[in-house]
């Protein structure tokens, strides 16, 4: 049987047309979410001439305007605001992913596309701290999401369980330095999970954010954590992204931990599929996690820049950094380590990402001995 058509849309997802009370609910929604003073990147681009031409619409997964929205609508705080609830949405709701991927990834602009992959010469990148004075460790980390599956919001529960043990499959072949054992998150003690996360290995737990985005249903269901003996590489399966892949030791090189991520991602996309757009590169969940998806970070203590964060924010801007704070996004600082990695993920290779943030934390070090 043919699949009923959207109102106004031209995708055939089969939930047909929106409903009078869906319109009814995005206009309230977004009549409330106007009347706060929102700093979010969605506030300053979802204007009603984008809402008008974007409400009537869904994805072929069945998705709305509101389904990307809702968590930035929730939390006024949010700093971007909105989540692709499955990745037909970023070329469906288009006119709002654009802007706010040009502003945050800093001017890819709606006709640019995202270069091939390029890990770069490995043996190129050196430590960043040599003395070991200001670097406490290094992590770098990208997600992935898996062909075939939509993400966290439409996701069911049997495709949670789907995808875990496709990755439990994927990761139990991984070897040498690489090699370890996955953790489901069901069943794991409450004392082992909260250990984890305290040592910044594990995803937190709660995050408002994604619970708004509907990205935390059927939890603890499908989630998990891979990792090899000495904690240097895990897997997080079916937190935000379908998985994070990350490298992490103590210290300040960033040339160890890059390799040893380059391996992993390699070995793994052998046995698994992801999803890659031509223009987009890396598509995931959230719009800050698209290109090569890289995150590439020091824990760093830098009292004398921290004493003014006016100014550290603003040497990170020119270095197009992004400073957190000790236990990720949303975050205060504790015992003075601040987070401190490259911004932008999309519209540069792999390389260059690793190098504008190697060039930046090299800069902020200098700074901090000069000042
Ligand atoms: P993500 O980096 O995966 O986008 P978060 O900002 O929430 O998400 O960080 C996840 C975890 O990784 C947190 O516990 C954070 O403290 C930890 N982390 C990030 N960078 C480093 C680092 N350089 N060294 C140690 N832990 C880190
Ligand atoms: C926000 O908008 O502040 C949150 N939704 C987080 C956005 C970026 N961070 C992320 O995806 N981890």
């Amino acid at each position: 049987m043919a699949k009923a058509k959207c109102y106004k849309c031209e995708e055939k997802c089969g939930k047909g047309k929106i409903s009078l009370e869906e319109l009814q609910k995005l206009e309230m929604a977004y009549k409330a979410f106007l009347r706060t003073d929102s700093k979010s990147l969605v506030k300053k681009y979802l204007t009603r001439d984008v809402f008008d031409r974007l409400k009537y619409k869904r994805t072929t997964f069945g998705s709305t305007l509101l389904d990307c929205v809702q968590s930035g609508f929730e939390n006024p705080d949010s700093n971007i605001g909105i989540y692709a609830a499955d990745p037909s949405a970023y070329v469906v709701f288009a006119d709002i992913f654009n802007p706010i991927i040009q502003d945050y990834h800093i001017g890819f602009k709606k006709s640019d596309h995202h270069p091939a992959t390029d890990w770069g010469s490995l043996d190129k990148i050196g430590n960043l701290d040599p003395k070991g004075q200001y670097v406490v460790s290094t992590r770098v980390r990208c997600g992935r999401s898996i062909e075939g599956y939509p993400f966290n919001p439409s996701l069911t529960e049997s495709q949670y369980w789907d995808i875990e043990n496709k990755m439990i499959s994927v990761l139990n072949g991984l070897e040498g330095e690489l090699k370890g054992t996955y953790y489901p998150l069901n069943g794991m003690t409450k004392e082992t999970q909260e250990k984890l996360i305290e040592d910044h290995f594990l995803f937190k737990e709660g995050d408002r954010f994604l619970q708004a985005a509907n990205a935390c249903r059927y939890w603890p269901v499908g989630r998990g954590i891979y990792h090899n003996q000495t904690k240097t590489f895990l897997v997080w399966v079916n937190e935000e992204d379908h998985i994070r892949i990350i490298s992490l030791q103590p210290g300040g090189d960033l040339g160890a931990v890059y390799k040893r991520f380059v391996s992993g991602v390699a070995d793994i996309e052998k046995k698994v599929k992801v999803i890659k757009s031509d223009r987009l590169g890396y598509l995931n969940f959230c719009p800050t996690n698209l290109g090569t998806a890289i995150r590439a970070s020091v824990h760093i203590k830098i009292p004398k820049l921290a004493s003014n964060m006016t100014r550290l924010n603003e040497i990170a801007d020119r270095y197009h950094l992004q400073v957190r704070g000790t236990a990720g996004e949303h975050t205060e600082a504790k015992g003075g380590v601040y987070d401190i990695s490259n911004k932008r993920r999309l519209g540069l290779t792999e390389a260059e990402a690793i190098q504008e943030m190697y060039n930046g934390i090299v800069e902020i070090i200098k700074l901090e001995k000069s000042s």
